[in-house]
């Protein structure tokens, strides 16, 4: 007897970077991906020098190594969706492009990734936005910027929920496929959906806590998992809100600067298991038998 099994989990790909507190980035996705009932593989763009103080420095990932490492695994397993966050530069950004426009991939969920929230350098540079906008941007099947994010890709100014309605229908108009203005930045937490011909306003109360670091990769990868799971996007935007709003509702304070969110909120609120010699339902586990020899 053993315990592989066939996985039949869907796998999703994250293309981020990393962060070493692990709040933000590819942890924050891998762990997002988990708790959602997905495989979660990653290709890392840019390695990050952060605490929950804020991003020190980036070590953008050489485009032929980011190609490397999307090529081997694209060889090697079946994608159920893909999620972008941190792409660092242009050269990274075509790279990913590229590799899209092989592989035809059904769900794609790019996070416009342009400034960490906590302040500090860029994270995508400049010649990386405009790339991003006229060519990465239309081979999503959803992009989910926040206020700033929104702001800056659409040339507008957003003070309330018409601003941000206006600006994801000049996206969508820019080539944007669907998208979600995040309202994060404003004072209730409304999130705004446009795909080109239904527009929804997602309500909800903002959560008063500085531990938020991550919400947004946090946000897409869990729509890239409902999307692999084979839901609508409409629905798929609605579970993810739902799930990183708990997440944020049960963020740690595990530094000195805000913290990271709770991915397992589920797990951590069942009841302790009962012993370590115990395995519920399965009565004794053989390592917590006596030993025959
Ligand atoms: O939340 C944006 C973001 C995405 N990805 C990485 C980050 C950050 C913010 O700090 O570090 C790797």
């Amino acid at each position: 007897m053993n315990n592989h099994h066939h996985l039949s989990l869907p796998i999703v790909l994250t293309i981020a970077g990393f962060d070493p507190s692990c709040g933000a980035g590819i942890a924050a996705d891998l762990k997002t991906l988990s708790a959602n009932n997905c495989y979660g593989v990653a290709a890392i763009t840019a390695l990050t020098v952060q605490s929950t103080q804020g991003v020190k420095a980036i070590h953008v990932t050489p485009a032929a190594t980011l190609r490397a490492q999307l090529d081997g695994l694209a060889e090697d397993l079946q994608i159920a969706a893909v999620k972008i966050g941190m792409l660092g530069n242009r050269a990274n950004a075509v790279a990913v492009a590229e590799f899209l426009d092989k592989a035809n991939f059904p769900n794609v969920v790019l996070d416009p990734v342009v400034q960490p929230t906590a302040g500090g350098p860029d994270l995508l540079d400049a010649s990386g936005v405009k790339y991003l906008a006229d060519e990465l941007m239309k081979r999503a099947s959803v992009i989910t910027p926040n206020i700033p994010e929104a702001a800056l890709l659409s040339g507008m100014e957003i003070k309330d929920v018409a601003g941000m309605e206006a600006a994801a229908r000049k996206l969508v108009e820019r080539g944007a496929r669907a998208v979600v203005v995040k309202g994060g930045h404003m004072d209730k937490a409304i999130d705004f959906l446009f795909d080109g011909s239904e527009a929804l306003a997602l309500g909800g109360d903002h959560v008063r806590t500085e531990h938020t670091h991550g919400s947004g990769c946090t946000f897409a990868s869990a729509i890239a998992a409902q999307l692999a799971l084979g839901r609508g996007l409409r629905e798929a935007v609605m579970l993810a809100k739902a799930y990183v709003v708990k997440a944020i509702e049960n963020g740690f304070a595990i530094g000195k600067g805000p913290g990271p969110l709770d991915h397992f909120y589920r797990a951590h609120h069942e009841p302790p298991p009962r012993g370590i010699h115990e395995v519920p339902q399965h009565g004794m586990h053989p390592a917590a038998e006596p030993a025959t020899r």
